[in-house]
């Protein structure tokens, strides 16, 4: 199955529009967990065994890994996932753009090393750069639009022609980029009003929407201004506030309750 229908199946069939963050920091994962050999995978393997009915997609950040030299865990956790729960689809996130030849190793890294379902990329440097992941159909290509971080505005908001550049790469997603139905974009739940603007201009992309959480975006606005008329079209990421929902030995059950939390809430507004 590929990247689009797998999360539509999700969404649907597991009522959600949940997906967790796996972005593990060693200084944070509690102690006991620390002390075993793969500490990085065996955090993520509790937090994926405790969320898995609530989840519609797992979204691990590549610094996490990369940082302390762990991508070996990272294999491992995408691995354990595609292995115990094959209907989760596993987005890898690494913001990658660079000259074609060096994309289409990028997208080696993501889809033939890690076995990722879907990536981040970020479109700056134009369309050739985007082509070597917009040709790996089945998977899903989840492009920067309008990023919850406070600086976003000082590029995404400058205009050309009177149009917004992420509003003009919200209209290339939909009409240029989008030739295997593999599109996606990403807009911040920080922006509300960005994501209803983005939502009028890319009716049927589905959204990568991170910002819920230790970023402060209010789930409310954030699922009713970006919903599709299915009252779906959303993947809602939050990965601190639900990892790290505890310090102690109860992690992994304190990630559940915050999971079921946001995912109800976030259902509450569909
Ligand atoms: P929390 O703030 O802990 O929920 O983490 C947010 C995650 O989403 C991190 O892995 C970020 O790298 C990522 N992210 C953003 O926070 N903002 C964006 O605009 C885009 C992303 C992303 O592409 O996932």
């Amino acid at each position: 199955m590929n990247f689009i229908n797998a999360i539509e199946a999700a969404w649907e069939k597991k009522n959600t529009l949940l997906c967790v963050g796996l972005d593990p920091d060693l200084n944070k994962i509690p102690p006991h967990i620390r002390k075993m050999d793969a500490p990085v995978f065996e955090f993520n393997k509790a937090i994926i065994d405790s969320t898995s009915d609530l989840v519609c997609a797992y979204k691990p950040q590549i610094a996490y890994y990369s940082a302390s030299g762990s991508e070996g865990e990272l294999e491992m956790t995408i691995e354990y996932i595609h292995r115990n729960y094959p209907a989760i689809p596993v987005i890898l996130d690494s913001k990658r753009g660079d000259i074609g030849s060096t994309a289409n190793m990028y997208a080696m890294e993501a889809f033939d090393r890690y076995h990722a379902d879907a990536v981040t990329l970020n479109p700056y440097m134009g369309s050739d750069t985007l082509e070597p992941f917009l040709n790996r159909e089945e998977k899903g290509i989840i492009i920067l639009c309008r990023t919850s971080n406070p600086g976003a505005k000082e590029i995404q908001d400058l205009e050309s022609n009177g149009k917004k550049i992420y509003g003009i790469i919200a209209e290339k997603a939909s009409k240029q980029w989008n030739y295997n139905g593999n599109v996606l974009l990403v807009v911040g739940a920080t922006y509300p009003q960005e994501l209803s603007e983005i939502r009028a201009i890319a009716p049927d992309i589905p959204f990568l929407v991170p910002g819920i959480g230790a970023q402060g975006g209010d789930v409310e606005k954030a699922v009713i201004n970006g919903r599709n008329l299915n009252g779906t079209g959303m993947i809602i990421n939050s990965s601190r506030a639900i990892i790290y929902a505890s310090s102690g030995n109860d992690f992994a059950q304190a990630a559940r309750t915050a999971a079921m939390g946001l995912r109800d809430e976030i259902n509450l507004y569909r």
